[in-house]
Formats: C-alpha cells, structure tokens, sequence
C-alpha cells in the first residue's frame, strides 16, 4: 500500500464587524440606531469528487482560505456572507488535524462533503442594542474569527500502472522525470528492494500512480517471495509499462531482452501477466538506437504498440504522458479503486 500525504493549514473566514449607524432623516431627526449586522465568514469545506485521484493538487499550496464576511452597512443592511471554499479531494481522504491520531472525518463516499474550518459568525450591528432608556446605542460586536486548522490528510492509494523491465533500462530515471510527488510507501516487510513510486500528471485532471516493481523480475530470478500483502496490492496494478533499453551496454539483443521479461512474468504472476501494456523503447537518443528501434517494433508488431523516448533527455515522454492518458481507462480498471 502507497500512502499519499499532505499537510495544509484550512482558514475559514472570518465573520463582518456589525455596524454603528443611525437613521438620519429630514422629519426623523433621532431616527434610531440602524447599524446591520456583518456577514458570517465562508467556511472551508472538503467534498468528494470524482475529478481527482490523489492528493497532488493540494501539494502546490500552503494554506486554503475561505472568503471573510462584509461589515454590515447603514440601514440595516446585513454585510454579504463570506463564499465557503470548496475543495475537491479523492474518495479515501482521511482527514487529521496534526499531531492526533483520530481523524476528524474519513471520507469516503462520491459528493460526502465536510466542514474541516467553520466561518465566523458575523458581528450584530447597533440596531440591537437598543432599549427603552437607551435609545441612541453606540455598541456593536466585532465578527467572530473564522476556524484555523493545520490539517493532515491521508490517501491509499494503488498503483495504477507498474514499471517492469531488466535492471539498468532506465525506470527510475523515468519515473523520476515523470513524477510530480513522491508518495510515502507503507511499512510493508519487502523482501527484496523498496518499489519507488510516483505520482505522474497526465494534465486534464488526470494523476495515476506510477510504481516501479524492481523487486519483481529480480525477485523472480532467485526465487524470492514478496510479501503476501505487496503482491495482492501490485496484482491490482491495472497496467503495465514495460521499459526495454533500446542499446543494452552489454550488446544483447532488445527484442530477447523483452521476450524473457515477459516469460519470467507469467512464471510469476499469472494475473500479472494478463495487464494490458504499453512498451516502450528508451535511451533512443544513443548512436545504433535507430536500426535496434525498427528491429523490435518489427518483431513486436501485431502484439503491442511501441513508444520510444529517451528518459535521459527527456525525448518522447510528452507523447508517453498523452498515450497514457488516451488509454487512462485502462489505467483505471474497477481494481484500482477496490479497495
Ligand atoms: N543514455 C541514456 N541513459 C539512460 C537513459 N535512461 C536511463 N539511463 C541510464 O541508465 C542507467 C540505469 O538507469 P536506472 O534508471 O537506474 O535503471 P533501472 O535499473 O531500470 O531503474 C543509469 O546510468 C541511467 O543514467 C536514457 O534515456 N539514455
Ligand atoms: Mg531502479
């Protein structure tokens, strides 16, 4: 299991000052007091949304602050009410304030809204403090902060699509250049090496979570299980990105490097094996990549599309972002969100 984290402080607005105000007419020349009241402050409220996967936009910023209320205005006119903030976060978003252990809300349900910082009330203008032996009141109230939290939210998450490939073809240079956060991974007992992971932006709303399984193929060579619980979480990897490094250093051939990747993969997990998949060459910026490049999409065509992209120079990985996200349905089999 990968965890998502962030932490964000949430600022409700804060409620409009009342006013102090009196009515001044031509015939009404003690026309009472008429100050109104503030607004109350917008609050800061957490949906549930479809829109998002991960908790990736919330990474960018520090604080989410709801609007605060207007001063109430002469008479008696009642101040606007702050807007509330509404932030969208993806099902499974456990929310904490910092340094407890019980969650203000787990949220869990498409469209479950939460207010995690209430607006202030709005200050009463003079209008209310008037009585019968105190008729020209000069009182009001101030409006009410809004709620300020530091907040600590919390994401399962699944990968969606699993990095596989022979030691060296370059999938943590990949996934280094493609991620845009880097998940915290769950205190699992792994066997072999630690799998490193991402959160890739496909743009259009779209983040998937890009695990890299060096652990995998590896593991399979010698025979050594993973934890019981790692390979039910990868088995629900719902794709597969086969990186193959197009001009192996030790002059062995790509197209026998993909073969035997994919057989030690069936001998593996044979749910595994049944991903869809996408291929792709790297380091297709070295001299001799272009003549090993045309040989294997020759030998794999028919059965898989192949993408080709240098990870060093960054060559191709736009293209790799948007076939991603054309096949993000894949990406996201009923699987990945089963949890
Ligand atoms: N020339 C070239 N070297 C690359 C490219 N991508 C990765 N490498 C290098 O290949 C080596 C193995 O990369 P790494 O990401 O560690 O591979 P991994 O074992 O699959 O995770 C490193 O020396 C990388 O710098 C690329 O596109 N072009
Ligand atoms: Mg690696």
């Amino acid at each position: 299991m990968f965890i998502d984290e962030v932490e964000i402080r949430v600022k409700a607005g804060k409620g409009g000052n009342g006013c102090v105000a009196f009515i001044r007419e031509k015939f009404r020349p003690w026309g009472g007091p008429a100050g109104g009241d503030g607004g109350a402050g917008g609050d800061v409220v957490f949906q549930v949304s479809t829109n998002v996967d991960t908790l990736l936009p919330l990474y960018r910023k520090r604080i989410l602050r709801a609007e605060n209320g207007k001063p109430g205005g002469a008479k008696n006119c009642s101040g606007k009410s702050g807007k509330d903030l509404v932030v969208q976060v993806p099902a499974g978003t456990i929310v904490r304030v910092q340094g407890r252990d019980e969650p203000l809300c787990d949220l869990t349900e498409i469209g479950q809204r939460f207010v995690v910082a209430a607006g202030g009330k709005g200050g009463r203008g003079n209008q209310h403090f008037a009585t019968s032996t105190h008729q020209t009141p000069h009182e009001f109230e101030v409006g009410k902060d809004g709620e300020e939290l530091d907040l600590h939210l919390e994401l399962k998450l699944i990968a969606d699509v699993g990095l596989i490939g022979l030691p060296n073809a370059g999938k943590s240079t990949l996934l280094s250049r493609l991620s845009a956060a880097t998940p915290r991974i769950a205190p699992y007992p792994f066997t072999t090496k630690e799998p490193q992971l991402g959160i890739v932006d496909l743009g259009g709303f779209r983040q998937i979570v890009m695990a890299d399984l060096p652990g995998l193929i590896e593991g399979a060579h010698r025979g050594a299980g993973l934890g019981d619980e790692f390979l039910k979480h990868i088995e629900r990897t719902s794709f597969l990105l086969h990186l193959v490094d197009i001009v192996p250093p030790d002059g062995s051939d790509p197209v026998e490097n993909f073969n035997l990747i994919e057989r030690e993969l069936v001998l593996y997990s044979e749910v595994l094996a049944k991903r869809p998949r996408m291929v792709v060459a790297n380091k297709i910026e070295m001299t001799g990549a272009e003549e090993n490049l045309a040989r294997f999409r020759e030998a794999l065509a028919g059965q898989h599309e192949v993408l080709a992209v240098s990870a060093a120079t960054g060559q191709g990985l736009p293209d790799l972002l948007k076939r991603l996200l054309e096949r993000s349905s894949e990406l996201k089999g009923p699987s990945a969100k089963a949890w």
